[in-house]
């Protein structure tokens, strides 16, 4: 097959399409662009934002559910997992979080302490115990439940159904059939290559000003927009570097030093920073979380008229909306062989263990040292910005210096990996005719990065980047329509399939299987039925 074969030129050209239909106007008049791009954000944070708070609420319930039902050891795909738990796990995490964790996990909760939920006194003590509690609650279960459901549903059509593509589309296609193939299908696909772009230019949008903060602080080199532009270009052929090895080598090295290093900062921070002050506070908030967590999940403050929650949680969750179908795809194509169970706590569990480190760690650390006036962290960051108030907390700790360097580097290798996956996503759903398991084409893969990175760039230069973040959120509201319709379309496969799967249990059962050996068993009934199936498509 010639490479020209492997790429879907309609895709290609409708995404490119809108994307350029949206960043022109941005470009050439960025206020009034910008302004327009407000407009509608308000609106969907006033009028919508309960659908973002209920929607999240239902997914995390009906992950729950399926986890733990006997659809839970379906195994996907009868081959052995392609990855360690390790590296499978590091892949997800570091696709899904960029260098936002590094950014917020260490700052969000100054921003909760003065001005806190529920009405309470800012700067309190009640505030510090909920500002720590809401970034566990932002960056933890119900978030990652958002990220973990486009992947069932997904892998489900990809190693059960063996439909060959890992589309939104495709696991539509319970639900909207052979429609999947046409316009509508289109739809729902660039949806999501349009949530994604402006999803990344978020973090870079984020990302980079925290890299150019160190450079101007270590080489007193100007934080211009010209030093911003070239950190993005650095970036990108950092990215090509790694997406030109691929999945196997590039990627997956890239990940697993990514949460090395990750680790080991939390670790030093954790021993060198105030460890009894970071394990009594964790305590507190886990406690805090756990009584307050359904009042977290649908806290609107209607009476009360304060915007916390649409400048916070809804803003949060259309956020963590515009990356899931994205980290849903990845996940669903590195997770051969694993089970849908297993899929499901593998990213609730693990993903939110990997944030709760940051907002453990880091965030705990530096409000000891704004508690005990070691540093003026809220001072700094009122006057001087988030980066500035980062680096600073960073270096009144032990070897303050060296690790802030480290953890700025390793900002940056999070925004990498982010932008890594997301453009090798973008190539593997904007490819066609990939067999199992093969990855889209060198060039197409690099060409995405690029593009990516470029939009950025672009929206950068027209000082557009805040109309881009607006976007994220408001093509999270499309996204939200298309998670229900794969959630409906999964359910009516089940449905399908009932009748094997339960053979398939009751096979395990009446054999009294151990745990390791019923994880040998495959699906093999429903493979073949579904390939019969595949004839008929
Ligand atoms: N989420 C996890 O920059 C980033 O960390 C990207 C942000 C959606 C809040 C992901």
């Amino acid at each position: 097959m010639n490479k020209e074969s492997k790429i879907d030129i309609k895709i290609l050209s409708i995404a490119i399409g809108l994307v350029l239909l949206i960043t022109l106007p941005i470009l050439i008049n960025p206020e009034k662009g910008t302004a327009i791009l407000n407009n509608i954000l308000n609106f969907i944070k006033k009028d919508l934002g309960p659908l973002y708070l209920w929607a999240c609420a239902a997914i995390f319930g009906f992950l729950f559910w399926l986890a733990f039902s006997k659809y839970g050891k379906i195994q996907l795909g009868k081959e052995k997992p392609e990855f360690s738990t390790f590296s499978w796990l590091a892949l997800i995490f570091t696709a899904g979080i960029g260098s936002g964790i590094m950014y917020w996990g260490i700052i969000e909760w100054a921003f909760y302490y003065e001005s806190p939920p529920f009405g309470l006194t800012p700067k309190s003590p009640e505030a510090a115990d909920f500002s720590h509690a809401y970034g566990m609650f932002h960056w933890g279960f119900s978030a990652w439940a958002i990220y973990c459901i486009p992947s069932i549903p997904i892998a489900y059509a990809l190693y059960i159904k063996k439909y060959p593509s890992v589309r939104l589309s495709t696991a539509c296609r319970g639900l909207i059939g052979n429609r999947a193939d046409g316009w509508i299908g289109k739809i729902i696909d660039v949806c999501f290559m349009f949530g994604l772009i402006g999803g990344v230019g978020t973090s870079l949008a984020l990302g980079s000003p925290l890299v150019a903060e160190g450079i101007n602080h270590w080489f007193g080199i100007k934080k211009t927009m010209g030093l911003n532009i070239c950190i993005v270009i650095a970036l990108t052929i950092f990215v090509c570097i790694s997406l030109y090895f691929g999945l196997n080598k590039g990627m997956k090295f890239l990940s697993d030093w990514n949460l090395y290093l990750y680790f080991a900062i939390a670790i030093f921070i954790f021993i060198f920073g105030p460890t009894v002050f970071i394990l009594s506070s964790f305590t507190e908030s886990v406690g805090v979380l756990m009584q307050n967590f359904f009042r977290m999940s649908f806290y609107t403050d209607n009476f009360g008229g304060s915007e916390f929650s649409q400048t916070w949680t809804i803003f949060y969750w259309g956020w963590w909306f515009s990356y899931a179908p994205f980290t849903g795809i990845f996940a669903a194509r590195i997770s051969k062989g694993r089970t849908i169970r297993g899929l499901i706590l593998g990213q609730l569990i693990g993903g939110t263990f990997g944030c709760w480190v940051a907002f453990t760690v880091f965030g705990n650390t530096s409000m000891f040292m704004e508690l005990h006036n070691l540093v003026p962290v809220i001072d700094i960051l009122d006057n001087q910005g988030a980066p500035a108030a980062i680096i600073a907390t960073l270096e009144a700790l032990p070897l303050g210096s060296i690790l802030a360097v480290v953890y700025i580097i390793v900002a940056a290798i999070f925004l990498a990996t982010t932008v890594n996956s997301g453009a090798f996503t973008l190539a593997d759903v904007a490819s066609k005719n990939l067999q199992h398991g093969e990855q889209p084409v060198r060039w197409y893969r690099l060409f995405w990065a690029i593009l990516l990175t470029s939009i950025s760039i672009i929206l950068m230069y027209g000082n557009a980047l805040d109309a881009l973040q607006t976007l994220t959120i408001i093509t999270a509201l499309p996204l939200i329509v298309i998670m229900l319709l794969m959630i409906i379309s999964f359910m009516k496969w089940l449905k399908e399939d009932e009748q094997l799967i339960e053979t398939y249990i009751k096979k395990e059962d009446s054999t009294n299987l151990s745990i390791i050996k019923e994880q040998e068993i495959t699906y093999e009934v429903v493979h073949t039925s579904c390939s019969d199936q595949k004839h008929h498509i």
